[in-house]
C-alpha cells in the first residue's frame, strides 16, 4: 500500500516516463517501503527529495555503430544514465543484452542509488549498457563494439564523476577492451574511471568473486540470526554466470550443497552438488550452454531444458541471473518446499508478488539491494586502491568484504526494528539507503 502522498508521486512517475515497466515496478517498492520515514521527517517531503530522486539528475542515450568480421555494419543504442551523485560519483555497471532499453537502465541505475547508500561508501548511483547481444560474437567483434562504445561513453565518465564497472554481458575482458580505449582517446592512465578491471592493469583482487561471496555472506548473517547456517543445506542458484558461479562457490566453502544452476536454455540438476571446476571451464573458458556440463559431468546430472529452476525443492534459493526470474507461483512453490531463505544475487530477480509470499511466509529474504551490495562495494574498494595506488591481498580484501556485508545486514535489521517491521529486510535496506541519501541532499541544498 501507498501512503497518499506517495501514491501522487508515483502516478507522476508513470505519467512521465511511459512504457518503462521495470523502472515503475522498482520505484514502487522503494516508495512502499519508504510512508513511514515520512511521517518522522517532514522535511524530506517539504523540499520534495523524493520527486527529485525519481528523476535522473542525467541521461544519455547514443548510438554505436560498429562492424561485424564479414563486414557488416550493425547499429546499436547506448545508454548511461547518471542517476543520484548526492554521496559520490554515479557508480554502477553497464549491461550488455538485447532486452537493455532506458527502462532496464532506469531500473538499475535507481536501485543502484539505495544500493550504494547501504554500503555506506562514498558511491552515488548510475547505470548503463547497451541492447548489443554479445553471444555468438567473436572477440574481435566484441572488442570492436567495446571501443566504439567507450568512444562516446568517455566524454561523461571519470574518476571524479561516473565510474561504470560490469554487469550482465559485461565481465572483465569487457571492462579491459573499455579501459584501453577510454586510455587511448584521453591520454590519461586514470584507473580509477571503471572497476573490475584484470589485476594486471589496476584491478583489485576478490572483485572478481565479490558479487557472489558477498551475497553468500548476507544470507549467512541471515541464516545466522535465525539460529542456523549453511551447513547441510540444498542451495538452488540461478544463472551461471559471474554471480552464480562465485555464489557456488562460497556456498560451498560454507557447508551447503549447490544442487542446481541454470542460463537461458533450462538448468541443470546435480543431487552431489556441482563440480565448479567444470562448470568455470564451460562457462568461462569456452562458453558452452548446460546441456554440454551434463555431457561431461556423467549420468548423475540431469539437464532440463526451457524450464524454471524454481521448480527444483531446496532450503536456500540464490537467484542470480536476471530481473523477475521469481513469480508468485514460483515463490508459492519454493515455500511449500521448505525454501527458508532467499538471497537475491541479481537485481529485482523476484516479483512483487513472489516478495509478498516470501515476507507472509517468514522466509528470510534478502533484497538485492543489500544481498548483491559486495559488488558495488568492492568496486568502491578498488577505487580506493586506484586512487592511492595501493594494491591488498586476497585475504584483506575478503575480510573487508565480509565486513561490509555484516554491516550492511545488521543496518537492515536494525532500521526494521526502529520502524516497527522486525525481519523486514525490504523495509529495513530501502529505508536506511534512503535516509542516507535524502540527508546528503538535504545538506546539498537545492540541486
Ligand atoms: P553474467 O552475464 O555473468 O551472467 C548472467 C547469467 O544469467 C547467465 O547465466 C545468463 O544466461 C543468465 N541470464 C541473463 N539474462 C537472462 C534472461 N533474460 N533469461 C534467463 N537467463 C538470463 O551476469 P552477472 O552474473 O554479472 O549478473 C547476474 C545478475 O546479477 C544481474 O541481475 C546483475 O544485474 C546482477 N548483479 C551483478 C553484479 C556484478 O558485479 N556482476 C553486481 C550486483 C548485481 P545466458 O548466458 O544463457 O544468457
Ligand atoms: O548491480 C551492480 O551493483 C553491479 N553490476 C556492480 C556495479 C559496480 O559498479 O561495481
Amino acid at each position: 500500500m501507498l501512503h497518499e502522498k506517495l501514491s501522487s508521486v508515483y502516478d507522476h512517475v508513470l505519467r512521465r516516463n511511459p512504457g518503462e515497466t521495470e523502472f515503475h515496478q522498482a520505484v514502487r517498492e522503494v516508495l512502499e517501503s519508504i510512508g513511514p520515514v515520512l511521517g518522522k521527517h517532514p522535511e524530506y517531503a517539504e523540499s520534495k527529495i523524493i520527486e527529485r530522486i525519481c528523476e535522473p539528475e542525467r541521461q544519455i542515450i547514443f548510438r554505436v555503430p560498429w562492424s561485424d568480421d564479414q563486414g557488416e555494419v550493425h547499429i546499436n543504442r547506448g545508454f548511461r544514465v547518471e542517476f543520484n551523485s548526492a554521496l559520490g560519483p554515479y557508480k554502477g555497471g553497464l549491461r550488455f543484452h538485447p532486452s537493455v532499453y532506458l527502462g532496464i537502465v532506469k531500473f538499475l541505475g535507481f536501485e543502484q542509488i539505495f544500493k550504494n547508500s547501504l554500503t555506506g561508501l562514498p558511491i552515488g548511483g548510475g547505470k548503463g549498457g547497451s541492447d548489443f547481444e554479445p553471444k555468438g560474437r567473436s572477440t574481435n567483434e566484441i572488442m570492436r563494439f567495446c571501443q566504439s562504445f567507450m568512444t562516446e561513453l568517455y566524454r561523461h565518465i571519470g574518476e571524479y564523476t561516473d565510474v561504470p564497472a560490469g554487469d550482465i554481458g559485461v565481465g572483465q575482458r569487457e571492462v579491459g577492451y573499455l579501459f584501453g580505449q577510454y586510455k587511448r582517446i584521453t591520454n590519461r592512465y586514470e584507473s580509477g574511471v571503471i572497476t573490475g578491471k584484470g589485476l594486471s592493469y589496476g584491478g583489485a583482487q576478490v572483485r572478481t568473486e565479490a558479487t557472489g561471496y558477498g551475497c553468500t555472506f548476507f544470507v549467512e548473517e541471515m541464516l545466522k540470526a535465525r539460529g542456523t547456517s549453511f551447513d547441510g543445506r540444498r542451495v538452488v542458484v540461478s544463472g551461471s554466470g559471474n554471480v552464480a558461479i562465485y555464489t557456488i562457490e562460497k556456498v560451498e566453502q560454507l557447508g551447503g550443497t549447490v544442487i542446481a544452476c541454470s542460463d537461458s536454455s533450462g538448468y541443470i540438476l546435480a543431487e552431489k552438488g556441482i563440480d565448479l571446476d567444470l562448470l568455470k571451464q564451460i562457462k568461462q573458458v569456452e562458453h558452452h550452454r548446460l546441456d554440454v556440463y551434463a555431457g561431461r559431468a556423467g549420468k548423475e546430472v540431469t539437464f532440463v531444458p526451457n524450464r524454471s529452476v524454481w521448480e527444483v525443492p531446496c532450503e536456500v534459493a540464490m537467484p542470480s541471473a536476471t530481473q523477475n526470474e521469481i513469480t508468485g507461483k514460483d515463490a508459492e512453490h519454493l515455500v511449500r518446499n521448505g525454501c527458508v531463505a532467499v538471497g537475491e544475487g541479481a537485481n529485482m530477480p523476484t516479483t512483487p508478488e513472489g516478495i509478498r509470499v516470501f515476507l507472509e511466509a517468514g522466509v528470510a529474504f534478502g533484497p538485492g539491494k543489500a544481498a548483491n551490495a559486495g559488488g558495488v562495494a568492492t568496486s568502491a574498494l578498488e577505487m580506493q586502491q586506484n586512487a592511492s595506488r595501493d594494491s591488498w591481498t586476497f585475504e584483506y580484501s575478503e575480510d573487508r568484504l565480509r565486513e561490509i556485508m555484516r554491516d550492511i545486514h545488521a543496518r537492515c535489521l536494525k532500521t526494521a526494528d526502529e520502524y516497527g517491521m522486525p525481519g523486514n529486510y525490504v523495509a529495513g535496506a530501502n529505508i536506511d539507503g534512503f535516509k542516507r541519501v535524502a540527508d546528503a541532499m538535504l545538506a546539498l541544498g537545492l540541486i
